[in-house]
């Protein structure tokens, strides 16, 4: 897919006075903000949602990035735009050949919601949404709109594929939850890990990332004995909302079998869940949105295994 950055054009309507163009060119031109937020696919470790069966944290945890993001704040775009209060969705659309478009409630829009042509200090790179992308702190990727190409402001959801086939979660009663839009409060550690193990008895900083959707990273627990006994973590300054947050923790390696698990605790109260909560909460159907605590197991001979104990 190629896209011209010079004939580009995001066009704004619903509940505009009339449609609104806006080149590369005038976009650029607003007042810009640059924040550091994750980004995780909603499907994220989905595959382990049954039991543990991917060996290695990218392919347990790997569906992530945090990286810096530089545009416009979108309520800055629609005060420019003339959006009218009546409206309480906008519909977000991609120039990808799959036109992928996503309904987004307008108390999110308003919040904190970007449209970026930047990442990391240069421009966006073609398979990450160039020239425009929508940015949703925190929020599913799916709903990260990139190539976005149209925005339309309204009264209700489109209900459009990706909220309806999918990105939607068969719940145990048969009815179907839909919206579930927040990352949720997550950690996981990355070293060691299936592809970092131990390399013999004795001191080993383990360390890893947290993460959340709903706010600020306050405290992680790390537990060496499967979730008996936990032990704080110290968290790396600087810690941002809805950002990797890295913590680390000191360990003296005995050369024993270890269950290696973390636990994160955000800045509006939500913690961690086992996964045994987890799966009570949303089912044996369940897909997306799987935060719960991961259990390495450290092997006697220095591997280290991805379990589930609880
Ligand atoms: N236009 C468009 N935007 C899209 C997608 C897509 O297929 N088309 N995929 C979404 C999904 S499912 C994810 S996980 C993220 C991936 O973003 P990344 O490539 O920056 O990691 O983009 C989202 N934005
Ligand atoms: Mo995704």
């Amino acid at each position: 897919m190629e896209i011209d950055p010079l004939t580009h054009r995001l066009v704004v309507h619903g509940l505009v006075d009339t449609a609104i163009e806006y080149t590369m060119n005038d976009l650029i031109r607003f007042p810009t903000e640059s924040h550091i937020y994750f980004m995780e696919c909603g499907a994220n470790g989905g595959m382990d949602y049954k039991g543990a069966q991917m060996q290695g944290v990218q392919f347990t945890h790997g569906m992530i990035h945090c990286c810096e993001w530089t545009g416009v704040k979108l309520s800055v775009l629609m005060a420019e735009a003339g959006v009218k209060p009546s409206a309480k969705w906008m519909l977000a659309e991609g120039a990808d050949a799959a036109a992928m478009t996503r309904s987004v409630p307008i108390e999110k829009v308003l919040d904190d919601a970007l449209i970026a042509w930047s990442q990391n200090g240069e421009r966006l790179r073609p398979e990450n949404g160039y020239p425009l992308r929508l940015v949703l702190p925190g929020w599913q990727a799916n709903l990260n709109v990139k190539w976005l190409r149209r925005l339309k402001f309204g009264s209700d959801p489109w209900q459009t594929r990706e909220e309806t086939s999918k990105y939607t979660e068969l719940m145990p009663d048969g009815k179907s939850r839909q919206f579930d839009w927040v990352m949720g409060t997550k950690s996981v550690i990355t070293g060691p890990c299936p592809e970092k193990p131990m390399v013999g008895k004795g001191f080993r900083e383990v360390t890893g990332l947290a993460w959340s959707g709903f706010g600020a990273i306050t405290r992680v627990d790390v537990s060496f004995d499967g979730g008996v006994n936990w032990k704080r973590a110290a968290l790396q300054e600087p810690v941002y909302t809805k950002a990797f947050t890295r913590f680390r923790i000191p360990w003296e390696w005995n050369g024993e079998m270890a269950l290696l698990q973390s636990r994160a605790v955000d800045d509006k109260g939500h913690v961690q869940p086992t996964h045994e909560q987890l799966l009570a909460a949303r089912g044996g159907n369940a897909i997306y949105n799987k935060n719960s605590i991961q259990t390495w197991r450290v092997n006697p001979n220095g591997t280290v295994d991805s379990v589930q104990v609880s």
